[in-house]
Protein backbone atom coordinates (compact mmCIF):
# COMPACT_ATOMS: atom_id res chain seq x y z
CA UNK A 1 0.00 0.00 0.00
CA UNK A 2 1.48 3.18 -1.07
CA UNK A 3 1.21 5.78 2.07
CA UNK A 4 3.09 8.75 0.45
CA UNK A 5 3.18 12.11 0.61
CA UNK A 6 2.69 14.09 -2.14
CA UNK A 7 4.09 17.32 -1.43
CA UNK A 8 2.34 20.65 -2.03
CA UNK A 9 4.93 23.32 -1.94
CA UNK A 10 3.30 26.68 -1.79
CA UNK A 11 6.68 28.70 -1.53
CA UNK A 12 9.88 27.06 -2.88
CA UNK A 13 12.86 29.01 -1.51
CA UNK A 14 15.88 29.62 -3.83
CA UNK A 15 18.52 27.09 -4.54
CA UNK A 16 21.63 27.06 -3.08
CA UNK A 17 23.63 27.48 -6.15
CA UNK A 18 21.14 30.99 -5.99
CA UNK A 19 22.24 31.85 -3.00
CA UNK A 20 26.10 30.71 -3.61
CA UNK A 21 25.86 33.52 -6.84
CA UNK A 22 24.74 36.11 -4.17
CA UNK A 23 27.43 35.00 -1.98
CA UNK A 24 29.81 35.22 -5.36
CA UNK A 25 28.34 38.88 -5.86
CA UNK A 26 28.83 40.30 -2.26
CA UNK A 27 32.16 38.67 -2.20
CA UNK A 28 31.25 37.14 1.35
CA UNK A 29 31.05 34.17 2.27
CA UNK A 30 28.37 32.06 4.06
CA UNK A 31 29.22 32.68 7.28
CA UNK A 32 29.11 36.62 8.12
CA UNK A 33 32.27 37.95 7.40
CA UNK A 34 32.13 40.21 10.58
CA UNK A 35 31.65 37.51 12.97
CA UNK A 36 35.82 36.76 12.64
CA UNK A 37 38.64 37.11 10.64
CA UNK A 38 40.03 33.96 9.49
CA UNK A 39 43.91 33.58 10.33
CA UNK A 40 46.69 33.04 7.71
CA UNK A 41 46.71 29.57 6.94
CA UNK A 42 50.39 30.01 7.53
CA UNK A 43 49.66 30.82 11.37
CA UNK A 44 47.24 28.36 11.78
CA UNK A 45 49.34 25.69 10.08
CA UNK A 46 52.90 26.45 10.53
CA UNK A 47 53.95 26.50 6.87
CA UNK A 48 57.27 28.20 5.81
CA UNK A 49 57.40 30.18 2.80
CA UNK A 50 59.47 28.43 -0.36
CA UNK A 51 62.22 30.86 -1.74
CA UNK A 52 60.24 32.72 -4.32
CA UNK A 53 60.82 36.44 -5.62
CA UNK A 54 58.98 39.02 -4.10
CA UNK A 55 56.47 41.11 -6.03
CA UNK A 56 58.00 44.62 -6.72
CA UNK A 57 56.26 47.61 -8.43
CA UNK A 58 57.63 46.43 -11.73
CA UNK A 59 55.92 43.23 -11.99
CA UNK A 60 53.10 45.49 -11.24
CA UNK A 61 53.77 47.58 -14.25
CA UNK A 62 53.93 44.74 -16.40
CA UNK A 63 50.84 43.10 -15.31
CA UNK A 64 49.27 46.39 -15.81
CA UNK A 65 50.98 46.22 -19.31
CA UNK A 66 49.27 42.81 -20.05
CA UNK A 67 45.54 43.23 -18.64
CA UNK A 68 44.93 46.88 -18.01
CA UNK A 69 44.63 48.35 -15.00
CA UNK A 70 40.89 46.81 -14.30
CA UNK A 71 42.57 43.03 -14.40
CA UNK A 72 44.99 44.33 -11.80
CA UNK A 73 43.18 44.09 -8.34
CA UNK A 74 45.56 45.17 -5.28
CA UNK A 75 43.21 46.81 -2.87
CA UNK A 76 43.37 44.76 0.50
CA UNK A 77 39.55 44.62 0.65
CA UNK A 78 38.80 43.96 -2.84
CA UNK A 79 41.71 40.97 -2.22
CA UNK A 80 39.57 39.44 0.33
CA UNK A 81 37.72 37.36 -1.71
CA UNK A 82 40.94 36.25 -3.64
CA UNK A 83 42.61 35.34 -0.24
CA UNK A 84 39.97 33.88 1.82
CA UNK A 85 38.29 29.96 0.69
CA UNK A 86 34.76 29.42 0.85
CA UNK A 87 35.05 27.68 3.97
CA UNK A 88 36.46 30.73 5.80
CA UNK A 89 39.12 28.23 6.85
CA UNK A 90 42.27 29.52 4.81
CA UNK A 91 43.64 32.91 4.34
CA UNK A 92 46.89 33.84 2.20
CA UNK A 93 48.46 37.02 2.08
CA UNK A 94 47.87 37.80 -1.38
CA UNK A 95 48.57 41.65 -2.31
CA UNK A 96 47.82 41.11 -5.96
CA UNK A 97 45.04 38.79 -7.93
CA UNK A 98 45.23 39.67 -12.19
CA UNK A 99 42.29 38.65 -14.17
CA UNK A 100 43.21 38.13 -17.67
CA UNK A 101 40.12 37.91 -20.70
CA UNK A 102 42.48 35.63 -23.23
CA UNK A 103 44.70 33.11 -23.11
CA UNK A 104 47.17 34.84 -24.57
CA UNK A 105 47.17 37.43 -21.72
CA UNK A 106 47.01 34.50 -19.22
CA UNK A 107 49.96 32.83 -21.03
CA UNK A 108 52.06 36.09 -20.89
CA UNK A 109 51.47 36.43 -17.36
CA UNK A 110 52.93 33.36 -16.97
CA UNK A 111 56.06 33.50 -18.53
CA UNK A 112 56.39 36.68 -16.41
CA UNK A 113 56.15 35.04 -13.14
CA UNK A 114 58.07 31.94 -14.06
CA UNK A 115 61.33 34.25 -15.44
CA UNK A 116 61.29 36.08 -12.23
CA UNK A 117 59.97 32.85 -10.05
CA UNK A 118 56.74 34.45 -8.61
CA UNK A 119 54.72 31.44 -7.30
CA UNK A 120 51.17 31.60 -8.48
CA UNK A 121 47.40 30.18 -7.32
CA UNK A 122 45.06 29.91 -10.53
CA UNK A 123 41.90 30.25 -9.30
CA UNK A 124 38.23 29.73 -10.41
CA UNK A 125 34.98 30.33 -8.19
CA UNK A 126 36.81 29.64 -4.93
CA UNK A 127 34.68 26.94 -3.88
CA UNK A 128 36.79 24.46 -3.09
CA UNK A 129 36.78 22.83 0.22
CA UNK A 130 40.68 21.62 0.60
CA UNK A 131 42.00 25.41 0.46
CA UNK A 132 43.70 24.60 -3.05
CA UNK A 133 42.33 28.10 -4.43
CA UNK A 134 43.34 30.26 -2.46
CA UNK A 135 47.32 31.31 -1.64
CA UNK A 136 49.16 30.32 1.22
CA UNK A 137 51.60 33.11 1.51
CA UNK A 138 51.75 36.33 -1.14
CA UNK A 139 51.28 34.14 -4.27
CA UNK A 140 50.02 36.10 -7.65
CA UNK A 141 46.32 34.94 -7.84
CA UNK A 142 45.29 34.05 -11.68
CA UNK A 143 41.32 34.65 -11.29
CA UNK A 144 39.75 33.14 -14.26
CA UNK A 145 36.98 34.71 -13.48
CA UNK A 146 36.76 37.22 -16.66
CA UNK A 147 37.75 34.28 -19.25
CA UNK A 148 33.82 32.85 -18.81
CA UNK A 149 33.30 33.26 -23.08
CA UNK A 150 31.31 30.16 -24.36
CA UNK A 151 31.80 29.40 -27.45
CA UNK A 152 29.42 26.68 -29.37
CA UNK A 153 28.02 23.64 -28.85
CA UNK A 154 27.75 21.10 -31.55
CA UNK A 155 23.89 19.75 -31.23
CA UNK A 156 25.04 17.00 -33.46
CA UNK A 157 27.87 15.31 -31.28
CA UNK A 158 27.16 16.90 -27.80
CA UNK A 159 30.35 18.88 -28.15
CA UNK A 160 30.57 22.06 -25.92
CA UNK A 161 33.39 24.39 -25.92
CA UNK A 162 33.71 26.90 -23.64
CA UNK A 163 36.59 29.04 -21.67
CA UNK A 164 37.55 27.87 -18.31
CA UNK A 165 35.93 30.53 -16.57
CA UNK A 166 31.91 29.84 -17.15
CA UNK A 167 30.61 29.58 -14.40
CA UNK A 168 28.78 25.60 -14.33
CA UNK A 169 25.50 26.73 -13.67
CA UNK A 170 25.50 29.56 -17.00
CA UNK A 171 26.77 26.07 -18.84
CA UNK A 172 24.05 24.06 -17.67
CA UNK A 173 21.52 26.25 -19.06
CA UNK A 174 23.26 27.05 -22.22
CA UNK A 175 23.20 23.68 -22.83
CA UNK A 176 19.82 22.75 -21.66
CA UNK A 177 18.47 25.69 -23.94
CA UNK A 178 19.92 23.50 -26.75
CA UNK A 179 18.80 20.15 -25.53
CA UNK A 180 22.06 18.42 -24.06
CA UNK A 181 23.08 18.25 -20.56
CA UNK A 182 25.90 18.88 -18.79
CA UNK A 183 27.75 15.70 -17.26
CA UNK A 184 28.07 17.32 -14.01
CA UNK A 185 26.18 18.97 -10.88
CA UNK A 186 27.12 20.46 -7.64
CA UNK A 187 25.55 22.09 -4.78
CA UNK A 188 28.29 24.98 -5.91
CA UNK A 189 26.87 25.20 -9.50
CA UNK A 190 26.01 29.00 -9.06
CA UNK A 191 29.67 30.02 -8.22
CA UNK A 192 32.14 26.73 -9.24
CA UNK A 193 33.70 27.32 -13.09
CA UNK A 194 33.75 24.56 -15.45
CA UNK A 195 37.91 25.09 -15.36
CA UNK A 196 38.33 24.70 -11.46
CA UNK A 197 35.37 21.47 -12.23
CA UNK A 198 38.25 20.13 -14.47
CA UNK A 199 40.97 20.91 -12.24
CA UNK A 200 39.81 19.42 -9.27
CA UNK A 201 37.90 16.46 -11.13
CA UNK A 202 34.88 17.09 -9.70
CA UNK A 203 32.24 14.30 -8.83
CA UNK A 204 28.99 15.62 -7.48
CA UNK A 205 25.42 14.41 -7.99
CA UNK A 206 25.54 13.16 -11.68
CA UNK A 207 28.59 11.12 -11.45
CA UNK A 208 26.21 8.10 -11.14
CA UNK A 209 24.78 8.59 -14.02
CA UNK A 210 27.63 9.90 -16.26
CA UNK A 211 30.68 9.01 -14.75
CA UNK A 212 34.04 10.67 -14.20
CA UNK A 213 35.07 14.53 -16.11
CA UNK A 214 37.89 11.86 -17.59
CA UNK A 215 35.64 10.40 -19.70
CA UNK A 216 33.45 13.40 -20.49
CA UNK A 217 36.34 16.10 -21.00
CA UNK A 218 36.93 15.49 -24.55
CA UNK A 219 40.04 17.78 -24.97
CA UNK A 220 41.92 20.91 -23.05
CA UNK A 221 43.67 23.84 -23.78
CA UNK A 222 46.06 24.72 -20.92
CA UNK A 223 48.79 26.72 -20.52
CA UNK A 224 51.98 25.55 -18.97
CA UNK A 225 54.22 27.28 -16.47
CA UNK A 226 56.68 28.81 -18.76
CA UNK A 227 53.65 30.37 -20.71
CA UNK A 228 53.60 27.58 -23.20
CA UNK A 229 50.05 26.95 -24.71
CA UNK A 230 49.01 23.82 -25.44
CA UNK A 231 45.92 23.79 -27.64
CA UNK A 232 43.14 21.64 -28.07
CA UNK A 233 44.06 18.59 -29.93
CA UNK A 234 41.23 16.64 -32.09
CA UNK A 235 38.55 16.99 -29.37
CA UNK A 236 37.03 13.70 -31.15
CA UNK A 237 36.10 10.80 -28.53
CA UNK A 238 38.36 8.54 -29.71
CA UNK A 239 41.91 9.62 -30.25
CA UNK A 240 44.76 7.24 -29.16
CA UNK A 241 47.58 9.54 -31.19
CA UNK A 242 50.18 8.90 -28.66
CA UNK A 243 50.27 9.89 -24.75
CA UNK A 244 46.82 11.23 -23.77
CA UNK A 245 47.95 14.53 -22.51
CA UNK A 246 44.76 16.80 -21.36
CA UNK A 247 43.90 13.51 -18.99
CA UNK A 248 47.01 14.99 -16.50
CA UNK A 249 45.60 18.33 -15.81
CA UNK A 250 42.58 16.76 -14.86
CA UNK A 251 42.65 16.31 -11.17
CA UNK A 252 45.81 18.55 -11.01
CA UNK A 253 44.26 21.49 -9.22
CA UNK A 254 46.37 24.01 -10.68
CA UNK A 255 49.44 22.20 -10.24
CA UNK A 256 50.77 21.41 -13.67
CA UNK A 257 49.24 24.23 -16.06
CA UNK A 258 46.33 25.94 -16.01
CA UNK A 259 42.97 25.03 -17.86
CA UNK A 260 41.80 28.10 -20.37
CA UNK A 261 39.31 26.35 -22.21
CA UNK A 262 37.50 23.10 -22.40
CA UNK A 263 36.02 20.31 -24.52
CA UNK A 264 33.16 18.84 -22.87
CA UNK A 265 30.99 15.91 -24.08
CA UNK A 266 27.38 16.82 -23.38
CA UNK A 267 24.88 13.85 -24.10
CA UNK A 268 21.20 14.44 -24.45
CA UNK A 269 19.11 15.91 -21.81
CA UNK A 270 16.02 13.68 -20.58
CA UNK A 271 12.85 15.26 -20.76
CA UNK A 272 11.72 13.59 -17.90
CA UNK A 273 12.65 13.52 -14.39
CA UNK A 274 11.41 12.06 -10.77
CA UNK A 275 12.48 12.47 -7.48
CA UNK A 276 12.36 10.24 -4.17
CA UNK A 277 13.25 11.31 -0.83
CA UNK A 278 12.08 8.50 1.43
CA UNK A 279 13.29 8.07 5.04
CA UNK A 280 14.27 4.56 6.64
CA UNK A 281 15.30 3.37 9.75
CA UNK A 282 19.25 2.28 9.46
CA UNK A 283 21.75 2.32 7.24
CA UNK A 284 21.66 -1.58 6.25
CA UNK A 285 18.22 -0.31 4.94
CA UNK A 286 19.82 2.09 3.13
CA UNK A 287 21.97 -0.36 1.53
CA UNK A 288 19.43 -2.84 0.57
CA UNK A 289 17.39 0.12 -0.78
CA UNK A 290 20.69 0.90 -3.06
CA UNK A 291 20.38 -3.31 -3.94
CA UNK A 292 16.86 -3.00 -4.94
CA UNK A 293 17.17 0.63 -6.61
CA UNK A 294 20.14 -0.15 -9.18
CA UNK A 295 18.86 -3.68 -10.14
CA UNK A 296 15.37 -2.03 -11.15
CA UNK A 297 16.51 1.52 -12.35
CA UNK A 298 19.73 0.98 -13.62
CA UNK A 299 19.02 2.54 -17.34
CA UNK A 300 17.19 5.75 -15.92
CA UNK A 301 19.01 6.01 -12.57
CA UNK A 302 20.78 9.42 -12.05
CA UNK A 303 21.32 9.68 -8.77
CA UNK A 304 21.08 8.35 -5.29
CA UNK A 305 22.10 10.14 -2.12
CA UNK A 306 22.05 9.56 1.52
CA UNK A 307 21.94 11.91 4.64
CA UNK A 308 21.76 11.13 8.13
CA UNK A 309 19.43 12.50 10.52
CA UNK A 310 22.12 15.19 11.57
CA UNK A 311 22.49 16.65 8.16
CA UNK A 312 18.76 16.52 7.08
CA UNK A 313 17.86 18.16 10.69
CA UNK A 314 20.63 20.98 9.97
CA UNK A 315 20.32 21.83 6.58
CA UNK A 316 16.34 22.63 6.56
CA UNK A 317 16.57 24.43 9.81
CA UNK A 318 19.66 26.28 8.69
CA UNK A 319 18.27 27.32 5.29
CA UNK A 320 15.12 28.15 6.57
CA UNK A 321 12.73 24.90 4.32
CA UNK A 322 9.64 23.44 5.87
CA UNK A 323 10.90 19.56 6.47
CA UNK A 324 9.23 16.91 3.76
CA UNK A 325 9.52 14.45 6.03
CA UNK A 326 9.13 13.44 10.17
CA UNK A 327 12.55 12.61 11.79
CA UNK A 328 14.28 9.29 10.43
CA UNK A 329 17.74 7.97 11.49
CA UNK A 330 18.80 8.31 7.28
CA UNK A 331 17.01 9.62 4.61
CA UNK A 332 17.92 8.77 0.90
CA UNK A 333 17.09 10.53 -2.47
CA UNK A 334 16.62 9.02 -5.78
CA UNK A 335 16.63 10.52 -9.06
CA UNK A 336 15.81 9.03 -12.15
CA UNK A 337 15.82 10.71 -15.41
CA UNK A 338 15.03 9.27 -19.12
CA UNK A 339 12.29 9.97 -21.95
CA UNK A 340 9.49 7.81 -21.15
CA UNK A 341 7.04 10.08 -18.31
CA UNK A 342 5.00 7.73 -17.83
CA UNK A 343 6.53 4.08 -17.85
CA UNK A 344 9.27 6.04 -15.44
CA UNK A 345 7.12 7.32 -13.18
CA UNK A 346 5.30 3.47 -12.80
CA UNK A 347 8.71 2.36 -12.02
CA UNK A 348 9.47 4.61 -9.56
CA UNK A 349 6.08 3.76 -7.73
CA UNK A 350 6.45 0.20 -8.65
CA UNK A 351 9.76 0.43 -7.05
CA UNK A 352 9.02 2.17 -3.88
CA UNK A 353 5.85 -0.14 -2.89
CA UNK A 354 8.10 -2.69 -3.15
CA UNK A 355 10.67 -1.15 -0.65
CA UNK A 356 7.80 0.21 1.57
CA UNK A 357 6.66 -3.59 1.19
CA UNK A 358 9.41 -4.79 2.28
CA UNK A 359 9.41 -2.16 5.30
CA UNK A 360 12.84 -0.74 4.00
CA UNK A 361 11.18 2.63 3.56
CA UNK A 362 8.99 3.91 6.11
CA UNK A 363 8.23 7.26 4.63
CA UNK A 364 8.76 9.29 1.63
CA UNK A 365 7.40 11.42 -1.26
CA UNK A 366 8.04 11.23 -4.55
CA UNK A 367 8.06 14.70 -6.85
CA UNK A 368 8.43 15.90 -10.46
CA UNK A 369 7.44 18.95 -9.99
CA UNK A 370 10.60 21.23 -11.08
CA UNK A 371 10.00 23.80 -7.94
CA UNK A 372 9.12 20.67 -5.74
CA UNK A 373 12.42 18.72 -6.57
CA UNK A 374 14.58 22.05 -6.02
CA UNK A 375 13.14 22.05 -3.01
CA UNK A 376 14.06 19.07 -2.10
CA UNK A 377 17.15 19.10 -3.57
CA UNK A 378 18.34 22.17 -1.50
CA UNK A 379 18.14 20.22 1.33
CA UNK A 380 21.05 18.02 0.25
CA UNK A 381 22.83 20.43 -1.61
CA UNK A 382 22.15 22.90 1.28
CA UNK A 383 24.14 20.59 3.70
CA UNK A 384 27.98 22.11 3.50
CA UNK A 385 26.39 25.03 4.12
CA UNK A 386 24.67 24.84 6.97
CA UNK A 387 26.82 22.56 8.63
CA UNK A 388 29.64 26.16 8.50
CA UNK A 389 26.94 28.41 10.47
CA UNK A 390 27.61 25.62 13.18
CA UNK A 391 31.01 26.22 13.67
CA UNK A 392 34.53 24.77 12.88
CA UNK A 393 34.08 22.01 10.32
CA UNK A 394 36.59 19.28 10.06
CA UNK A 395 36.02 17.62 6.56
CA UNK A 396 36.35 14.33 5.51
CA UNK A 397 35.63 13.33 1.57
CA UNK A 398 36.47 9.30 1.38
CA UNK A 399 35.44 7.00 -0.66
CA UNK A 400 34.92 3.73 1.17
CA UNK A 401 33.04 0.35 0.10
CA UNK A 402 29.53 0.69 1.12
CA UNK A 403 28.92 -1.41 3.52
CA UNK A 404 31.50 -0.09 5.82
CA UNK A 405 31.16 3.22 5.47
CA UNK A 406 28.55 4.11 7.86
CA UNK A 407 30.71 2.33 10.29
CA UNK A 408 33.28 4.97 10.07
CA UNK A 409 31.05 7.83 11.16
CA UNK A 410 29.62 5.92 13.78
CA UNK A 411 33.28 5.01 14.96
CA UNK A 412 34.51 8.53 14.79
CA UNK A 413 31.07 9.70 16.92
CA UNK A 414 32.09 7.45 19.32
CA UNK A 415 35.38 8.14 19.62
CA UNK A 416 35.20 11.92 19.84
CA UNK A 417 32.09 12.21 22.33
CA UNK A 418 30.86 14.73 23.74
CA UNK A 419 34.11 17.12 22.49
CA UNK A 420 32.45 17.64 19.61
CA UNK A 421 29.08 19.45 18.48
CA UNK A 422 28.14 16.77 15.89
CA UNK A 423 29.74 13.74 13.89
CA UNK A 424 27.41 13.39 11.05
CA UNK A 425 27.65 11.57 6.92
CA UNK A 426 25.86 11.99 4.14
CA UNK A 427 27.11 11.67 0.38
CA UNK A 428 27.21 10.06 -3.16
CA UNK A 429 26.55 6.61 -1.72
CA UNK A 430 25.55 5.83 -5.33
CA UNK A 431 29.56 6.58 -5.71
CA UNK A 432 30.57 5.10 -2.65
CA UNK A 433 31.85 8.55 -1.18
CA UNK A 434 30.89 9.04 2.27
CA UNK A 435 31.37 13.00 3.45
CA UNK A 436 32.02 13.18 6.97
CA UNK A 437 31.87 16.42 9.18
CA UNK A 438 33.20 16.77 12.34
CA UNK A 439 31.72 20.07 14.15
CA UNK A 440 33.01 22.21 16.71
CA UNK A 441 32.33 25.75 17.85
CA UNK A 442 35.95 26.51 17.08
CA UNK A 443 39.04 25.24 15.28
CA UNK A 444 41.15 23.10 17.89
CA UNK A 445 44.18 21.35 16.76
CA UNK A 446 43.49 18.64 19.42
CA UNK A 447 40.51 17.69 18.16
CA UNK A 448 42.78 17.08 14.53
CA UNK A 449 44.94 15.30 16.57
CA UNK A 450 42.24 12.44 17.57
CA UNK A 451 40.66 12.84 13.75
CA UNK A 452 43.75 11.85 12.24
CA UNK A 453 45.80 9.99 11.23
CA UNK A 454 43.19 7.54 12.62
CA UNK A 455 40.54 8.16 9.95
CA UNK A 456 43.25 8.23 7.31
CA UNK A 457 44.07 4.66 8.81
CA UNK A 458 40.33 3.41 8.85
CA UNK A 459 40.26 4.30 5.27
CA UNK A 460 43.35 2.31 4.05
CA UNK A 461 42.59 -0.60 5.81
CA UNK A 462 39.64 -0.91 4.35
CA UNK A 463 41.57 0.03 0.64
CA UNK A 464 39.19 3.57 0.17
CA UNK A 465 40.43 6.57 -0.91
CA UNK A 466 41.43 9.45 1.28
CA UNK A 467 40.11 11.90 -1.43
CA UNK A 468 37.23 10.72 -3.37
CA UNK A 469 36.03 14.08 -5.11
CA UNK A 470 37.44 16.89 -3.82
CA UNK A 471 40.88 16.66 -4.03
CA UNK A 472 44.14 17.14 -1.99
CA UNK A 473 44.39 20.80 -2.15
CA UNK A 474 46.31 22.60 0.82
CA UNK A 475 44.70 20.90 3.53
CA UNK A 476 44.99 17.11 2.51
CA UNK A 477 48.48 17.23 0.80
CA UNK A 478 50.38 15.45 3.11
CA UNK A 479 48.38 12.61 3.15
CA UNK A 480 48.27 11.20 -0.18
CA UNK A 481 50.28 8.37 0.96
CA UNK A 482 47.39 7.02 2.34
CA UNK A 483 46.37 6.20 -0.93
CA UNK A 484 48.91 6.06 -3.13
CA UNK A 485 52.20 4.32 -3.32
CA UNK A 486 55.57 5.42 -3.04
CA UNK A 487 56.34 5.02 -6.36
CA UNK A 488 53.40 6.73 -7.67
CA UNK A 489 53.87 9.68 -5.63
CA UNK A 490 57.49 9.99 -6.92
CA UNK A 491 56.72 10.00 -10.27
CA UNK A 492 53.64 12.61 -9.53
CA UNK A 493 56.77 14.63 -8.28
CA UNK A 494 58.53 14.14 -11.81
CA UNK A 495 55.62 15.39 -13.22
CA UNK A 496 55.77 18.01 -11.66
CA UNK A 497 59.36 18.92 -12.42
CA UNK A 498 58.73 18.28 -16.09
CA UNK A 499 56.04 20.74 -15.89
CA UNK A 500 56.89 23.31 -13.75
CA UNK A 501 60.27 23.25 -13.43
CA UNK A 502 60.42 26.48 -10.94
CA UNK A 503 57.53 24.76 -8.67
CA UNK A 504 55.87 28.31 -9.27
CA UNK A 505 52.19 26.65 -9.74
CA UNK A 506 50.36 26.63 -6.91
CA UNK A 507 52.54 25.51 -4.62
CA UNK A 508 52.31 24.01 -0.76
CA UNK A 509 49.51 22.18 -2.89
CA UNK A 510 48.73 18.57 -4.00
CA UNK A 511 51.78 16.93 -3.28
CA UNK A 512 53.25 16.41 0.39
CA UNK A 513 55.85 18.29 2.11
CA UNK A 514 58.51 15.48 1.69
CA UNK A 515 58.57 12.95 -0.63
CA UNK A 516 59.00 9.31 0.05
CA UNK A 517 62.53 7.98 -0.20
P1 LIG B 1 38.40 26.74 -7.19
O1 LIG B 1 37.82 26.45 -5.86
O2 LIG B 1 38.63 28.15 -7.52
O3 LIG B 1 39.76 25.95 -7.36
C1 LIG B 1 39.88 24.61 -7.03
C2 LIG B 1 41.27 24.11 -7.44
O4 LIG B 1 41.39 24.11 -8.85
C3 LIG B 1 42.41 24.98 -6.93
O5 LIG B 1 43.51 24.15 -6.66
C4 LIG B 1 42.72 25.91 -8.09
O6 LIG B 1 44.06 26.31 -8.09
C5 LIG B 1 42.41 25.03 -9.28
N1 LIG B 1 41.87 25.72 -10.45
C6 LIG B 1 40.72 26.42 -10.55
N2 LIG B 1 40.53 26.84 -11.80
C7 LIG B 1 41.59 26.41 -12.52
C8 LIG B 1 41.97 26.50 -13.88
N3 LIG B 1 41.22 27.13 -14.79
N4 LIG B 1 43.13 25.92 -14.27
C9 LIG B 1 43.90 25.25 -13.38
N5 LIG B 1 43.60 25.13 -12.08
C10 LIG B 1 42.45 25.70 -11.66
N6 LIG B 1 33.02 19.05 -5.28
C11 LIG B 1 32.70 17.85 -5.81
O7 LIG B 1 33.57 17.19 -6.39
N7 LIG B 1 31.44 17.34 -5.70
C12 LIG B 1 30.44 18.01 -5.09
O8 LIG B 1 29.32 17.52 -4.99
C13 LIG B 1 30.74 19.29 -4.53
N8 LIG B 1 29.78 20.00 -3.92
C14 LIG B 1 30.09 21.21 -3.38
C15 LIG B 1 29.09 21.92 -2.74
C16 LIG B 1 29.36 23.15 -2.16
C17 LIG B 1 28.27 23.91 -1.49
C18 LIG B 1 30.69 23.67 -2.22
C19 LIG B 1 31.03 24.99 -1.61
C20 LIG B 1 31.69 22.96 -2.85
C21 LIG B 1 31.41 21.72 -3.43
N9 LIG B 1 32.40 20.98 -4.08
C22 LIG B 1 32.08 19.76 -4.63
C23 LIG B 1 33.78 21.45 -4.14
C24 LIG B 1 34.04 22.47 -5.30
O9 LIG B 1 32.91 23.14 -5.64
C25 LIG B 1 34.57 21.79 -6.48
O10 LIG B 1 35.84 21.27 -6.16
C26 LIG B 1 34.70 22.67 -7.75
O11 LIG B 1 35.02 21.83 -8.83
C27 LIG B 1 35.71 23.78 -7.63
O12 LIG B 1 35.55 24.67 -8.71
P2 LIG B 1 35.97 26.20 -8.60
O13 LIG B 1 35.81 26.84 -9.93
O14 LIG B 1 35.30 26.85 -7.47
O15 LIG B 1 37.53 26.05 -8.32
C1 LIG C 1 28.56 17.68 -1.45
O1 LIG C 1 28.43 16.56 -1.93
C2 LIG C 1 29.90 18.33 -1.42
O2 LIG C 1 27.57 18.34 -1.05
C3 LIG C 1 30.30 18.85 -0.05
O3 LIG C 1 30.86 17.50 -1.97
C4 LIG C 1 30.71 17.76 0.89
O4 LIG C 1 30.21 18.95 2.89
C5 LIG C 1 30.92 18.13 2.34
O5 LIG C 1 31.79 17.53 2.98
ZN1 LIG D 1 30.09 15.60 -2.68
Amino acid sequence: MLSFTFLKYMDVAPRISGLLSQRKCSGLPSRCASMFRVPFTADRYNVRRRDYAKLSEDDLRVFRDIVGDSGVVTGPEDLEFYNVDWLRICRGQSTVALRPKTTQQLSDILKHCNTRKLAVCPQGGNTGLVGGSVPVFDEVVLSLNLMNHIESLDTVSGTLISQAGAVLETLENYASERGRVVPLDLGAKGSCQIGGNVATNAGGLRFLRYGSLHSNVLGLETVLADGTILPFGTNMRKDNTGYHLHHSFIGSEGTLGVITQVALLCPPKPSSVSLCFLGLNSFEDVLKCYDETSKALTDILSAFEFLDTECYTTSYQEHNVSPPLKPFPFYVMIEVSGWNAEGDTNRVSSLVETLMNKNLVIHGTIVNEPSHMLSLWKIREGVAEALTRRGYVYKYDLSIPKREMYNLVEDVRKRMGSSVESCSGYGHLGDNNLHLNIVTKDYYPEVTKQLEPYIFEWTRKHKGSVSAEHGLGFKKRNVMQYSQSPQAIKLMQRMKELYDPNGILNPYKVLPDSFPS
